[in-house]
Order: structure tokens, then sequence, then C-alpha cells
């Protein structure tokens, strides 16, 4: 009987802890789709209550995230013809990140951030993306994620243009306080986009177009649910890319 109680305990004790975890993770889901940031302009503090670029330029939503100087914002030349990303199919247009010459490619979150980190990526070149429970790299390693070469996979194509046309999502559980990524491997050879903080599972706007009614009560509806404003990111999405096309035939 003494056996049968603790289990039972344990059991209760598991269940609290997971239904805290969800909800922590939920309310913690943060995804940057670098959606409003310049072509080849620094990140910077677009993320962090601050501004884009070298000078005053343009903001994004505060969630406390800053880029070291040299991760820069990239818009698929398909939108204009000034602008430089090679690229198609990315998972929110028209813009990605890039990390080109500089320092050290660091993601910080002061605060912190907990549960998961994921993201889309196409690359032509082998990386390796390192979480780290201390700012810039430094404190315990917490997760490692590493991308392979997928650039044309699936003889995929470009929307009308570019040549980096196909994406895979990665991500990691991890324990503890996650307060800075680095991103390594080639520069200019890896774009990333929609970036998510606090799942291991990226935002994925095409599963939750069609999906997000029908799953909305499945045990998976962390990784897939959307807020309002990231809903709102996937419909100018899906607008920008019929864009494109009637841009491309004028
Ligand atoms: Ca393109
Ligand atoms: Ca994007």
């Amino acid at each position: 009987m003494g056996i049968f109680s603790l289990s039972k305990k344990s059991l209760l004790g598991l269940i609290l802890v997971a239904a805290l975890s969800s909800g922590n993770s939920y309310a913690a889901k943060i995804v940057l789709s670098f959606e409003g940031i310049g072509d080849l302009t620094p990140i910077n503090d677009f993320y962090n209550g601050g501004a884009d670029g070298v000078r005053v330029g343009n903001s994004g939503i505060d969630y406390g995230v800053q880029f070291s100087n040299d991760a820069d914002g990239i818009i698929d030349e398909d939108v204009s013809l000034n602008f430089s990303g090679l690229f198609a199919n990315e998972p929110s247009a028209s813009t990605a990140l890039i990390f080109r010459e500089g320092g050290v490619a660091t993601m910080n979150v002061e605060a912190g951030f907990e549960s998961g980190f994921s993201f889309f990526y196409s690359s032509s070149a082998d990386a390796v993306v390192n979480i780290y429970d201390g700012l810039d790299g430094t404190g315990n390693l917490l997760a490692s994620l590493n991308l392979a070469v997928n650039f044309k996979n699936n003889n995929c194509q470009g929307d009308p243009g570019g040549g980096y046309c196909h994406w895979d999502s990665i991500g990691v559980k991890f324990y503890g306080k996650a307060r800075s990524v680095v991103f390594e491997g080639p520069r200019e050879f890896t774009f990333y986009d929609d970036i998510t903080l606090g799942s291991p599972a990226p935002n994925d706007c095409k599963k939750d177009f069609r999906g997000h009614r029908r799953d909305r009560h499945s045990s998976d509806n962390d990784d897939i649910s959307m807020d309002d404003e990231i809903r709102s990111e996937c419909k100018d999405s899906r607008r920008q890319r019929r864009n494109r096309y009637s841009f491309r035939q004028n």
C-alpha cells in the first residue's frame, strides 16, 4: 500500500509539473519572422525595443531579443530588383535572416527562454547552432543543432526566382533557461526564418493555415497554436507571394 500511495503522489506531481510547463511554454512562445527589417540591414535591436540598421531604422515588437551586428535581414529579390535574397518558398514571405562578415553571430535574450528552440533553414553548407544558458555564448551548452546542406532538395523551384528553394524545420527541447544562441558555420551560406523561442517545433504558416481548426484540440496544440499577430503575418505572407509573380510578369 505504501508503494502504491507513493506512486500515486509522484504521478500527481508529474501531472502538475507537466501542466505548469505546458502553460509556461505556450505563454513564452515567440516567433521571429524578420518581416519589416530592411534588406542587408543589421537586425540589431529590431526585436529589443530599438531599431534595425546602424542609425534610426525600423522597429518590431519588443521581445527582448538582440542580435549581434553581423546578423542581417535579407529580402527576396522577387519583391524588387533592389533586394538581394536569392531564395524561394521561405516560410514567411519575404524576409529572412543571414549572417554576414563580422564578429560572432549571436542572438541574446537577457530574460532567457525555456523549453525549446526551433527554426526553418535553407543551406548550401553544413552549420551548427549552439544554445547556451549565459549571454554571448557563455555558461553551459544546453543543446546543439546540426544543419545539413538542403537548399536544392526535392527538385524545388524558385518563386519565381531563388536558388535556395528548399527549407527544413529543425528544433530541440532543452532543460534550463537559455540566454544566447550562437550560429556557427560559413557566413552567407545559410538562410534562417521563423526562429521560434519556447518550442521545439517552429511556427509553420502552411501547416497552421491548413490544420489550425482540425488540430485545435490535439496534444500538440502548443506547437501549432498561433496568436493573432502571427496569423496576420501568415496571411500577409501569402499575399506577398501572389504579388511576386505579378511583379515578375510586368
Ligand atoms: Ca524568390
Ligand atoms: Ca520571414
